[in-house]
Parts: C-alpha cells; structure tokens; sequence
C-alpha cells in the first residue's frame, strides 16, 4: 500500500477562472516585506494554488528574512528556513524523507506537495548548481520556484546574474566616468533549465500579473510528476525604484514590451501564453522604454542605452530558434 505512494501526485485541476480559485489563504498576515511587494503576492498565489497539504521550504533572501520575524510567521503550512543556494537540495532531501519515511509506514501514506523557493541570487546563480542535480532526479516529486526580483536585494539591492542590463544597483551606482557599470545581459534561466534537462517534465515562467495563469502552472508543476521548475518575475519597489501602486503594472508591462515571455516546456513542447502567444502570432510588442522609464534604476539611460537594450529584446523575438526561449539560430541564417 505505501508503495502505491511512491511517486503520485495530488490531482490539482487548473482554475477555470478567477471566480474558482479556492478561497483559503496559506500565506496570511504577520510578514514585513515592502508596499508592493511582488515576490509577498507570488509567495500567496503559489501556496494557494498548491493548497493545505504541503511543505515550503525558502532559501535565505527577503521571502525568508521578512517573512519569519521573531516570533511571527505568514505561512499557515509546514515552512523550514534553508540556507542560500540550497534550495534544489532542499527540495529533494524533503521528497526523498517523505518518500522514505512512507515506505518504511512511518507515516501515513499520500501525495505531499514539496516546493522550494529562492530568490533569483539563490536561484540563478549561487544555487543552480543544486537546481540542476535536483532535475536530474526524474523518481522525486518537487517544484522550486525561482522569485526573481532582479537582484540580492534582501542584502541592499546587489547586482546578480538575473540583473538587466544597464541597472543601478549597489554593485553598479552609474557615474560621471563610468554611466553604465553592469553591461552584462541577464541570464536565461528558465531556457537554459528547459534545455538541459531531459528527466525534468516541466519548466515554466510566470508573472504575478496574470495571477490565474500563474496558479495554475504551479498545480500542473505539482501535479505532472517528478522534479519542476518555475521562474517568476517580480517587480520590487525598493530594487526597482518606482512607486509600489505600479507593481502589477510593471509586471504587466514586462510581458507586453517582450522583456519577459511566458511560456512552458511541457514534455519538450513549447507553449507560449497569453500576450506573449499573442506576439509570436504577430501581435506589435510596446517599446521597452514604456517599460524601462518608469523605473528609477534605469533613470541615468540615454537614448543609446534603450536603443541598445531594445535592439537585444528584438534580437530574442525575431532571431532566436524559439522566440524567447531558447536562443540559437543555426549557422548561415540571416541575422
Ligand atoms: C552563503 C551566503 N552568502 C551570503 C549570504 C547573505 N545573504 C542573505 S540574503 C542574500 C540575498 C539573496 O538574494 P536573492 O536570492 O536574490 O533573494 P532576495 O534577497 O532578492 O529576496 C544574501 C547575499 C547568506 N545568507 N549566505
Ligand atoms: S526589497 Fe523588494 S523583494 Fe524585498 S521585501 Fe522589499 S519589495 Fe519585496
Ligand atoms: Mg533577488
């Protein structure tokens, strides 16, 4: 009988529409984040969309530090603290207890939720390591999802790789010799997870803004079976330098410009949603600088930085081998 456990997961229909979003809130009152915080939204969806029976584990970052003050606590289910860039351990180790424990009748059998988050430092850079071994292990159900607010801001806003291009950060203040400092583009990880990793049947990226579509890509990433992945976008006041009544707009605004596609890797298949399936059938995307400009980080760009930065979003939808997602074009193909 436990056996039958083993790898089964709870059966989590999608949402059919906002009016049927279960009512229950697994992430309450008793957190500290900022006005506006996206990634306090994202952690609300994701719980509510997976429901009571499960375990969150959060790696080091503002989802762990303003969440579990002294003696308060938001989360409703069973949450454990992991340490930054342990997040896909975190994950497995939780499965594979849960799994064993089961099997050996120590405690009841059924499917269990297992979601580790982390933050997009602990997340595409100082754990990916550990997110990458975590999908290699097809026999674990688990999600990790990666709240990218676009630095190490629980920190003072630090640059990471998820930073884009051009933005002012602690790490990179514009001045008058030097007005940009990080000129690097930011990673691709969604894309670079999707592709290299052939036992991982889901991969997705989300947005608060389109928070439906966002909770139920979290269910059919816990309930396919096996290791899963999801990036979220998240707009951050204080990182981001913008009014906090702008957060969904901004989110909004991330997905219309191009800057952030929403799609998932279902199985190999790509399925863009939303806008962004409206702007690979043609759809005119809004220019980044509708984007950009409402952001104090990015206040010091001249008209070359966003033609620049224009140019390479541009370059994503028109030249890459899938738009937005995986971004290779083969040899001998016009540029
Ligand atoms: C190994 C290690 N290095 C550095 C720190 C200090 N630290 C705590 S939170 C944090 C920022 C994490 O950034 P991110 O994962 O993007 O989460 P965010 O703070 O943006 O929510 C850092 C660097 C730490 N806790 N552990
Ligand atoms: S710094 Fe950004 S991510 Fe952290 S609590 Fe504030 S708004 Fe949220
Ligand atoms: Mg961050």
């Amino acid at each position: 009988m436990a056996e039958a456990f083993a790898n089964i997961t709870q059966t989590l229909e999608p949402f059919r529409g906002v009016k049927k979003v279960t009512l229950e809130e697994y992430f309450t009152s008793g957190h500290r984040t900022c006005q506006g915080c996206e990634s306090a939204l994202v952690m609300k969806l994701m719980v509510k969309a997976a429901g009571p029976r499960t375990i969150v584990l959060g790696s080091t970052g503002c989802m762990y530090v303003a969440n579990t003050t002294y003696y308060t606590t938001p989360w409703v289910v069973p949450w454990m603290h992991t340490q930054l860039g342990s997040s896909g351990a975190a994950a497995l180790g939780t499965s594979a207890g849960l799994k064993s424990l089961m099997r050996k009748g120590k405690m009841k059998s059924e499917p269990i939720n297992v979601i580790a988050f982390c933050g997009d430092g602990g997340g595409a850079d100082m754990g990916l390591n550990g997110i990458s071994a975590t999908l290699t292990h097809k026999d674990y159900n688990c999600l990790i999802l990666m709240y990218d607010n676009e630095s190490y801001a629980n920190t003072d806003i630090q640059l990471s790789g998820s930073t884009p291009y051009g933005a002012n950060t602690t790490f990179s203040p514009p001045g008058s010799v030097h007005r940009l400092i990080h000129t690097r583009w930011k990673k691709n990880t969604a894309g670079m997870l999707a592709a290299g990793h052939p036992e991982c049947r889901y991969v997705a990226t989300v947005d608060a803004s389109y928070a439906v579509e966002m909770m139920n890509k979290v269910r059919k990433a816990l309930s396919i079976g096996g290791p899963t992945f999801i990036h979220s976008l998240d707009p951050c006041p204080k990182g981001w330098d913008y009014d906090p009544m702008l957060s969904h707009e901004l989110g909004e605004l991330a997905v219309e410009t191009g800057v952030f596609p929403l799609y998932e890797v279902e199985d190999g298949v790509v399925r863009h949603y939303g806008k962004s399936k409206a702007i690979v059938e043609g759809r005119p995307r809004k220019p980044v600088r509708e984007y950009l400009l409402k952001q104090g980080r990015f206040a010091h760009f001249t008209e070359e930085d966003l033609e620049y930065f224009q140019a390479k979003v541009d370059e994503m939808w028109n030249k890459w081998e899938i738009p937005g997602v995986i971004p290779f074009w083969k040899e001998g193909r016009a540029k």
